[in-house]
């Protein structure tokens, strides 16, 4: 879609369908206002203070969300970072508005400089973006966001237009960031994998040399406390890592950070079943895709899992070896529907064991092991609950067909939604907010539960079921 085009599907309040289940009328219209309210025109900032550009994995959730309240502006939202994708296939983490100050987030478009760093990578001139990614949550997002109104988006040929770019932005990750050779994708920063400051990348940069504290200026501190944010040698370490992959033209391959992540891999492989149904959709029959997403899947467990743990560890490509921290990110492999299924039940266990909680002491689960050394209940990704994983980990229980488990943390889940103002995240035993309120994928994925879920097993088509 062009820019010119964005203008023209604008949507007006009449798109805003209010029809919320009775009894839980007011929350989904709270739900639908924090989205209104941090909609730009042509996508959703995740929250207008904090984060107020277009980021890629939220707006992947926020469509999820949004298709309830209107399915055109879901579809708008993918198309509009689909629209910022380089010519090598990397979808970016960032899509800058230009009609923010520079001095209002860091770092900031004349930090990453796309349009002429990038362009031998195939940045796009017209837009200004950052040139790492994020979790590839997207082809899961286009399906879910077709299926909501499959009229609409046949009309409007969404499923045709975006089919090519998320195949290419699958493309990249399987082969210009498969830097481990075992088949899967690494991220070369941790903001690529959307859990920032996670115990996981503590000893990956513990060998990068910070940058100067004088030499750039945090922007997030203007908003939130620093003792709920990462530290500054974190950041120190986040700027040298994007720096030297700037100064590189963004090329793939030597960087001193790469890192096998299960929540990142495992949401490919989710999307990769999303995109063989979308194929099917489109009159090809999509079995190479589930094929390739099976392959995916034993690579997954290959690389990345550990029995004695009943959990997937990150890898560390360039040490050679997993890191020994307990993540949530260990845990989304749930939803994969081809799991073995000693696998899943060991998984299942690890969600309600001592490390995380769940139904035990915790209504929802922490983003680190809340018996770890580096855990923190109110800082960051180090401890607190984020809604995201949790609307995951919902969806994986259902795929692994533990639909009591479930039903409670989908309550779980609306509740502390709700009592906590759509938070950013929330300390794990209190439910207390944290970070910003009035955040858009909480508010999207809060509207997701609320509208039930039926599609678990529909998305994935997944012939053969979990093998025993
Ligand atoms: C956080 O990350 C950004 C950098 O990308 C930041 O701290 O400034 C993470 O929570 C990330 O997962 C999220 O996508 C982003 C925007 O909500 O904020």
């Amino acid at each position: 879609m062009d820019r010119t085009a964005q203008l023209t599907v604008r949507p007006t309040a009449c798109d805003i369908a209010y029809d919320p289940p009775s009894v839980a009328g007011s929350l989904h219209v709270r739900a639908a206002r924090v989205l209104e309210h941090n909609w730009t025109g042509a996508s959703t900032v995740p929250s207008h203070g904090l984060y107020p550009h277009q980021w890629s994995w939220d707006s992947a959730f926020i469509a999820i969300g949004l298709r309830h309240v209107s399915p055109l502006r879901a579809q708008t939202e993918l198309e509009t970072l689909l629209d910022a994708q380089w010519g090598d296939g990397r979808v970016p983490h960032i899509v800058f508005n230009p009609s923010i100050p520079l001095r209002a987030y860091f770092p900031s478009p004349d930090f990453w400089r796309s349009s002429t760093a990038g362009r031998a990578a195939g940045a796009p001139r017209a837009v200004q973006t950052s040139g790492i990614t994020q979790p590839p949550v997207h082809a899961l997002a286009a399906w879910l966001v077709h299926i909501a109104d499959p009229g609409l988006s046949r009309a409007r040929g969404f499923l045709t237009r975006v089919y090519p770019r998320l195949a290419a932005w699958h493309r990249y990750l399987l082969h210009r960031r498969d830097l481990g050779s075992g088949g899967l994708a690494s991220v070369v920063h941790p903001w690529e994998q959307g859990m920032d400051n996670s115990p996981c990348w503590d000893a990956p940069l513990s060998r990068i040399t910070p940058a100067p504290a004088r030499s750039f200026r945090r922007a997030d501190l203007d908003h939130r406390a620093a003792e709920d944010r990462p530290t500054d040698l974190d950041y120190g370490r986040y700027v040298r890592l994007a720096t030297d992959y700037r100064d590189g033209g963004y090329a793939d391959g030597s960087g001193d950070f790469a890192v096998e992540d299960p929540a990142f891999n495992a949401l490919l492989i989710a999307s990769e079943h999303a995109l063989a149904r979308i194929a099917r959709e489109l009159g090809a029959t999509g079995t190479a895709r589930h094929a390739r997403a099976q392959r995916l899947t034993a690579a997954l467990i290959e690389r990345m899992w550990d029995p004695a743990e009943g959990l997937f560890l990150c890898r560390d490509v360039r040490a050679g070896e997993l890191v020994r921290e307990r993540s949530v990110s260990g845990l989304i492999p749930l939803m994969l529907p081809g799991l073995p299924r000693d696998i899943s039940a060991a998984l299942v266990r690890t969600t309600a064991s001592e490390h995380f909680g769940l139904g035990n002491s915790t209504r929802l689960v922490p983003s680190y092991d809340l018996l770890g050394e580096a855990f923190e209940p109110h800082r960051y990704w180090r401890g607190p609950a984020w809604f995201n994983t949790n609307w995951l980990l919902e969806w994986g229980l259902r795929t692994q067909g533990e639909h009591r488990r479930a039903n409670a943390l989908r309550e779980a889940v609306l509740d502390i939604a709700q009592t906590s103002d759509f938070a950013e995240y929330v300390d794990p035993y209190t439910g207390e907010a944290c970070g910003a309120t009035g955040f858009s994928w909480t508010a999207a994925l809060t509207l997701d539960l609320l509208h039930g879920r039926t599609e678990t097993t529909a998305l994935t088509g997944f012939e053969g079921g979990n093998p025993g």
